[in-house]
């Protein structure tokens, strides 16, 4: 897992990268939307304000990362959560947040960013999260995957869950990653092909969820290409820009409101 840097993050709070215009030009949807989606709900306009989160800073190993709790907490409250951050930090804080009745505590450390649901127990996490997120997002963006071939490069925990998951949406994939013995491994999970030349599989494909931290120079790309990018550092050329029918990425965004909707999917 790639650590954000507070760079990264810096416009989340405010919604600078306006995603739901973005995410609406490009798959139809807001994030909402795709929460929903990837929750497998239907949007209905369900009132989420009913359930308490908070988002706990975690101090531990490398530290907190300056606004990742504050962006986790905007995230969740334009989704319509009733969100705030706790005063303490690490297990203080999460004993606040049991102390104060909470449905759902968010949090992260260096390995796992989880949401954790306090009335039944269960956890979602952001690789699980990401993954849907931008599969989904991929499938709208695409006009539907069935039969459609689809390249997921990073075989790592977003790339393995999402080779599991655009499977599962009737998509012909393949797995890629600098790292091939790991692409081996995911392919053979999820009995999929396997490509070993990176730079040569994303010359070879119209539909790509990157979930690797790579960034590849617009002439590999193919014309009216559909990429789903969560990974960081993001980075396209001006030829990339213009070749693509749509590059979809963000931060943070994508990944933590699916990983709430679906943490509160059995309470609604
Ligand atoms: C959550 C993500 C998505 C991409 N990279 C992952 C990451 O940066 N993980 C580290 C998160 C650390 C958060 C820190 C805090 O501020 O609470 N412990």
């Amino acid at each position: 897992m790639t650590r954000l840097t507070s760079d990264d993050i810096k416009g989340v709070p405010q919604d600078e990268m306006d995603l739901d215009s973005r995410l609406l030009s490009m798959t139809g949807k807001t994030v909402r939307g795709i929460a929903f989606e990837g929750a497998g709900l239907e949007d209905t306009g369900q009132d989420l304000s009913r359930f308490r989160v908070a988002v706990v800073p975690i101090t531990s190993g490398l530290g907190v990362i300056g606004g990742f709790a504050a962006s986790v907490d905007a995230i969740v409250r334009r989704l319509g959560f009733d969100s705030h951050v706790t005063a303490g930090t690490d297990v203080k804080g999460f004993a606040e947040a049991v102390a104060d009745d909470v449905d759902m505590v968010m949090m992260a450390d260096d390995d796992m960013f989880i949401a954790y649901n306090t009335r039944n127990g269960e956890q979602t996490d952001n690789a699980y999260g990401t993954a849907i997120g931008y599969a989904v997002a991929l499938r709208n963006a695409a006009g539907g995957l069935e039969g459609r071939d689809v390249l997921v490069i990073g075989a790592g925990f977003v790339g393995g869950n999402a080779v599991r998951i655009l499977r599962d949406m009737g998509a012909n994939v393949s797995v890629t990653d600098i790292v091939l013995a790991k692409a081996e491994a995911v392919a053979e999970r999820h009995g999929v092909a396997v490509l070993e030349d990176v730079n040569h599989a994303f010359s070879s494909f119209d539909l790509i969820l990157n979930a690797a931290p790579a960034s590849f120079p617009g002439e590999l790309m193919r014309e009216g290409a559909v990429i789903s990018t969560p990974g960081v550092p993001h980075y396209f050329d001006e030829e990339g820009r213009r070749k693509a029918r749509a590059i979809i990425h963000d931060p943070l965004e994508i990944g933590t409101a699916v990983m709430a909707v679906n943490s509160i999917r059995r309470l609604l």
